[in-house]
C-alpha cells in the first residue's frame, strides 16, 4: 500500500485538477479526509464526481446535488454525465489544457470513470479492489488528460466495517466476515430484509434466515454464518442489494 501512496502523490502534484471518485450510494463514507487535506495543502482545485448514479433514483440525488461544489454527477455504466463532466473540466481550466488526477477509495470506480470518459477501455477496471496498481496516463482529446491511481486507504484510518460496506476490500479477503455482516445488516436492516424477503429485526437471526434460504449449512443443516456472511458480502459489494429500491 505504500506504493500506491507514492503514485497518487506524484499524480497530486503533476495535476492541474483533482477529481475526488464518490460513490452515489455512500457519498460520505467514500469521501477521503486524507486525499481531501492533500489537494488542499497543494492548493489545487478538487472536482467531486459522484458515480454509479444507475444505482440511485434522481430525487435522491437532487436531494445531495447542493451538498458538493463543483461536482458532477455520472454513470459511468450507462455513459451518462460525461459531456456535462467534460464541460466542467475545461470551466474549470477556462479552456486551457489541463491534466486531471482521478483518485478516491479502492472500487470507488476511478477506472471505469476514465473509460467512460475517454470512450475506450484503457483503464483496466474490475470488481475486486485493489485492482489499479500504478499510475496510467489517458487522453481524452486535445485539452484532457487523464491520470488514473491506485485507490488508497487514509493512513491513520481503519474502519474495516466502512471498507466491506464500499467494497474497498473485497468480500473475499475480509478478515472477519461475519462481524462485518452483522454489523451492516444492523446498518441497513430495512433494504436487506427487503430484498431477502424476511421480516426479522435481530441481525444474527437475518444472517442465519440467509444461510438457511442459501443452503449455506454445514453439518445436520445447521446454518454456516461464515459462509452466509462472505456471500451476503459478496451481493453487497456487488450492488445486488439497492438501498434506494
Ligand atoms: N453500476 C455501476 N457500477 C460501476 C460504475 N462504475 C464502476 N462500477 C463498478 O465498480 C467496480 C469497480 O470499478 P473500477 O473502475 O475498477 O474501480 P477503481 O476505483 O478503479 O478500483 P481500484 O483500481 O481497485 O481502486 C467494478 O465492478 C465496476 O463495474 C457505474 O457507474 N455504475
Ligand atoms: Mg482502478
Amino acid at each position: 500500500m505504500p506504493s500506491f501512496w507514492k503514485h497518487v502523490n506524484y499524480v497530486l502534484k503533476e495535476s492541474d485538477i483533482i477529481i475526488e471518485v464518490l460513490d452515489a450510494r455512500m457519498i460520505n463514507e467514500t469521501r477521503h479526509q486524507e486525499l481531501e487535506q492533500k489537494v488542499q495543502q497543494l492548493g489545487k482545485q478538487i472536482l467531486y464526481v459522484i458515480t454509479k448514479c444507475d444505482m440511485v433514483p434522481l430525487e435522491e440525488l437532487k436531494k445531495k446535488k447542493q451538498m458538493l461544489t463543483p461536482s458532477v454527477f455520472i454513470s459511468s455504466r450507462d455513459h451518462l454525465g460525461t459531456t456535462i463532466l467534460k464541460k466542467k473540466i475545461l470551466e474549470l481550466s477556462q479552456g486551457n489544457k489541463v491534466t486531471v488526477g482521478v483518485v478516491g477509495y479502492p472500487n470507488v470506480g476511478k477506472s471505469s470513470l476514465i473509460n467512460a470518459l475517454s470512450g475506450r477501455g484503457a483503464a483496466r477496471t474490475s470488481a475486486e479492489s485493489g485492482y489499479t496498481k500504478g499510475m496510467q496516463k489517458i487522453r481524452v482529446d486535445s485539452k484532457i488528460t487523464l491520470l488514473d491511481t491506485p485507490g488508497v486507504f487514509p493512513k491513520d484510518e481503519k474502519d474495516i466495517m466502512k471498507y466491506g460496506k464500499i467494497g474497498a476490500i473485497d468480500y473475499a479477503k475480509i478478515k472477519d466476515p461475519e462481524l462485518i455482516a452483522l454489523q451492516l445488516i444492523e446498518e441497513e436492516k430495512d433494504c436487506i430484509c427487503q430484498y431477502y424477503d424476511l421480516a426479522e429485526d435481530d441481525p444474527e437471526i437475518i444472517l442465519e434466515q440467509i444461510a438457511l434460504k442459501f443452503k449455506k449449512t454445514g453439518r445436520g443443516g445447521k446454518p454456516d454464518l461464515e459462509a452466509a456472511a462472505r456471500f451476503f458480502l459478496k451481493e453487497w459489494q456487488a450492488g445486488k442489494i439497492q438501498k434506494y429500491l
